[in-house]
């Protein structure tokens, strides 16, 4: 008999053929193709199209919106978004994802297949692009008035590939043939000035005036990427911007019969937005990089001020109210002398009013404390690029440590050197740090241990100055795309179990707690692990040849390349296991596969050795006999947020074993956990709030505390005793001087050996390897128990609902923002 069908079926079943018919529509009318010959390529832009209908729709009632209702709306400054792809992400949180792949099975097309059409939008780094990405989300989600401003690069992060084992890098073209989910906005252009001289004027009433006579101007054109809500909230966007030559430089250029001048200069505008810089956490003190930084900034701000007066006009008094800009790290720092310097100089308004309106706008995240990281450019630079800036940021200099810091410190010189926004010496530099923390209102790191750091290590007389600026927010991830959308079987189970509302409200998992001990609950939990581990297997398999057991424990260590993150640490101790088995053929372990996922730093020489290293160890030991299955190690190409969404849900051990005091936060902890990965770690930056979630059984922590990796510092580290009183370090250590792994070459992998002792191991990788070694082993021996795994797996899952970037979005609100969500 047939069943009646629910109103709600025969929605579904409207939207289904209703989207069937777009597909087509666009098909023939976007794609200039049909049916029957159309390429996947032309299937998946076609389905964007379709998809892009609503999208649009929904940007438009949102724009609309807050336009009537005049709001108050967050500017995150970021010169990173790492995104992924979109399609499906748009498409679950239209909550249309369902009736796409039926629409599209109907037409005969598997919807994965049309996944892999699209080129991962990699316009970022590491963990602090994609927070940047899983923030726009969050503030789309809970309908809160937020544009996100960035840098619209031809190419981002580069492809990597391995030869011989090497890293090679290749461009990244993510829009070669176009990208279908940005609009270009050229009635939103804006031009922003360069280079030149300042000249000192007087007008009429004797007043003192500077005018900057810049030597460039340069076009920024907008491209507008649509960021929805889940479930159909708002739709808010992600501005990036794309430099150009001028119209009006060219013409003059044009005239004067300099064509071929005239075509360079449109190759060196077009140069800014050129490339992403591929460096995580150093700061690379490049011209380009600080024009990049401006022309983003100052292009942002221009916007940002052209929706302010279409509704105030002149009137600066309720800007404040209407606009906050949160800097993303340092690198956007500049839009604070860029706002004082179209209000003072531009808008006539007098230095005191101008930095009183400044101090309520802007707000800084900080995102390291590594010292390398911490941006410093050179005053010349400054001098030549931004000439005007440079007396903006002295005079901000000038009145901070005159009307702050030598009244709390009368005469103290040593404060005032300290403190200083210019750093002296040899070259002068200026602090883009302490320029942030001044001309900010709020400023906080990003885990309760790093936020504290930053307090007592890092900024401890900013804090005497202004107790109530400094603040904490914990990271959070987006689990719409790092649950939901990657993990399809588990978030069917996790509806059956906690209902359907978790992907809005993350704490409901904790209701999958009382399921933990459950042994049905139990077995459907870890069969979903181990699908999503048989097609992990097969995506390695078809990426590296190599034939790994899909019942093995998988061990993930995916993030940068960095010696704080420790990947070495990994890598000795994978030795060491390798060693044993070597020494006792009965050796009893349980198999474990070590995969790896990390790109280095083009310029970073021991980043590369180290991924030289991993690889030729795994493929020594991959095609070692006598290691019988027990041991494989893998590392996976050119990892990204697409290989990372199927990596995640296929982990069983979560690797965050950075120094104590290194990892600002992490985020990829927060997404392994919450698929269900346990976690062996050090007591740094999330993790602690980590385990304090899931609780001591279900979290394997080691290592030196950061109290007593300053201790040890303190007293005096020293790497070699380590060596020479640990056998197993030793002989590890020597190993990779031989030609064990580089047949005929010995010496190949000596870098990491001597980074460890004539380097002095400035991570403390030999002081934690024993520490690390015993929680590798509880980890063995846990797994053993498969109820007892499958309870901590599921607590995993169950408890890290903190983490939600939701609740990382709503402590903004709250602390810093102060921005009232507007319903569409
Ligand atoms: N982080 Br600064 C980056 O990914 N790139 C950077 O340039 C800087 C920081 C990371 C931190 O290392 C990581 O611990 C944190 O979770 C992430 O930012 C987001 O806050």
């Amino acid at each position: 008999m047939k069943k009646a069908t629910s109103p709600q079926a025969a929605a579904t079943g409207a939207t289904t053929e209703q989207l069937k018919q777009n597909i087509i529509k666009h098909l023939h009318s976007s794609l200039g193709t049909d049916v029957n010959k159309a390429s996947s390529q032309a299937w998946w832009r076609a389905t964007c199209a379709a998809v892009n209908e609503q999208v649009f729709d929904g940007l438009r009632n949102t724009q609309r919106t807050h336009y009537q209702q005049d709001t108050r709306a967050l500017h995150y400054f970021s010169l990173e978004y790492l995104m992924g792809r979109l399609f499906s992400n748009n498409l679950h949180n239209l909550g249309l994802f369902e009736q796409a792949k039926l629409a599209l099975a109907e037409l005969g097309i598997k919807i994965a297949d049309l996944e892999d059409q699209e080129e991962d939008m990699a316009l970022g780094n590491g963990g602090l692009g994609r927070l940047a990405a899983c923030f726009i989300d969050s503030l789309a989600t809970l309908n809160y008035p937020a544009v996100g401003y960035g840098i619209h690069y031809e190419h981002g992060l580069f492809k990597q590939s391995f030869q011989d084992g090497r890293q090679i890098e290749r461009p990244d073209s993510w829009r070669e043939y176009a990208n279908p989910w940005e609009i270009c906005r050229p009635e939103s252009v804006q031009e922003i000035s360069v280079y030149g001289y300042v000249e000192t004027v007087y007008d009429l009433q004797g007043l003192m005036k500077k005018v900057w006579h810049p030597g460039r101007i340069i076009k920024g054109v907008p491209w507008d990427i649509p960021v929805v809500g889940y479930n159909g909230s708002s739709v808010n966007v992600l501005r990036l911007w794309e430099s150009r030559a001028s119209d009006f430089f060219n013409w003059d250029v044009f005239n004067s019969g300099g064509y071929i001048d005239a075509a360079r200069e449109n190759i060196e505008a077009e140069t800014i937005s050129k490339v992403l810089y591929p460096n995580d956490e150093t700061d690379a003190g490049k011209e380009l990089r600080l024009i990049q930084q401006y022309f983003f900034c100052s292009c942002s701000l221009k916007d940002i001020i052209r929706r302010y007066k279409r509704a105030h006009g002149d009137d600066w008094s309720k800007f404040p109210q209407q606009v906050v800009i949160q800097l993303n790290d340092t690198h956007p720092a500049v839009a604070i002398p860029e706002l004082m310097r179209i209000l003072v100089d531009r808008a006539d308004m007098n230095w005191d009013d101008a930095w009183a309106l400044c101090q309520q706008v802007f707000a800084y995240t900080n995102h390291t404390l590594l010292p390398e990281a911490l941006e410093r450019w050179p005053v010349r630079l400054f001098e030549k690029v931004l000439p005007r800036h440079i007396e903006i940021i002295y005079e901000i200099n000038r009145r901070f440590l005159a009307e702050q810091v030598d009244v709390l410190w009368p005469g103290d010189h040593a404060k005032k050197r300290k403190l200083s926004i210019i750093e002296e010496g040899d070259e002068p530099m200026v602090r883009m740090g302490h320029l942030s923390v001044v001309g900010s209102f709020k400023v906080n790191g990003v885990a309760e241990i790093h936020s504290k750091l930053v307090q007592s290590d890092l900024f401890p007389e900013m804090v005497a100055l202004w107790p109530d600026k400094f603040t904490n927010v914990t990271n959070g991830v987006t689990p719409r795309r790092w649950l939901k959308a990657c993990n399809p079987r588990l978030s069917k189970l996790l509806d059956e179990k906690v209902g359907t509302g978790w992907p809005v409200n993350l704490k409901l998992l904790s209701k999958l707690a009382d399921y933990a001990d459950d042994p049905q609950v139990q077995d459907s939990f870890m069969a979903i692990k181990q699908q999503n581990k048989a097609d992990l297997a097969k995506e390695i398999k078809k990426l590296t040849r190599i034939d790994i057991d899909p019942t093995a424990i998988f061990d993930i260590q995916i993030k940068r390349l960095h010696e704080y993150k420790r990947q070495h640490l990994n890598l000795l101790h994978i030795l060491a296991l390798y060693r044993r088995i070597l020494q006792n053929p009965d050796y009893d372990m349980v198999p474990r596969v070590f995969i790896f996922g990390a790109k280095a730093a083009p310029g970073y020489k021991l980043a590369k050795e180290i991924i030289y290293a991993i690889n030729k160890i795994a493929d020594k030991i991959n095609n070692d006999k006598r290691v019988k299955n027990r041991l494989k190690v893998v590392f996976m190409p050119n990892y990204r947020v697409t290989l990372a969404e199927k990596l995640i849900p296929a982990a069983d051990v979560s690797e965050q074993i950075s120094t104590a005091g290194k990892e600002a936060s992490g985020t990829g902890n927060m997404k392994l956990a919450l698929n269900g990965a346990v976690t062996v770690g050090t007591l740094d930056g999330a993790n602690i709030e980590i385990a304090e979630e899931v609780g001591s059984d279900n979290i394997a922590i080691f290592g030196l505390t950061v109290d007593e990796v300053k201790a040890l510092h303190a007293s005096g580290y020293h790497s070699h005793e380590y060596y020479h009183n640990n056998p197993e370090i030793k002989a590890v250590l020597d190993w990779l001087e031989t030609d064990y792994f580089t047949p005929g070459k010995p010496g190949e992998l000596s870098a990491i050996k001597h980074s460890l002792l004539e380097g002095g191991d400035p991570y403390l990788v030999l002081a934690d390897f024993e520490s690390y070694a015993k929680a590798q082993q509880l980890i063995d021996s846990w797994y053993r128990d498969k109820a007892g795994w499958a309870k901590k797996a599921i607590l995993n899952t169950a408890l890290v609902g903190k983490f939600t970037s939701d609740r990382s979005i709503e402590d903004y609100v709250s602390k810093v923002w102060q921005l009232t969500p507007c319903k569409i």
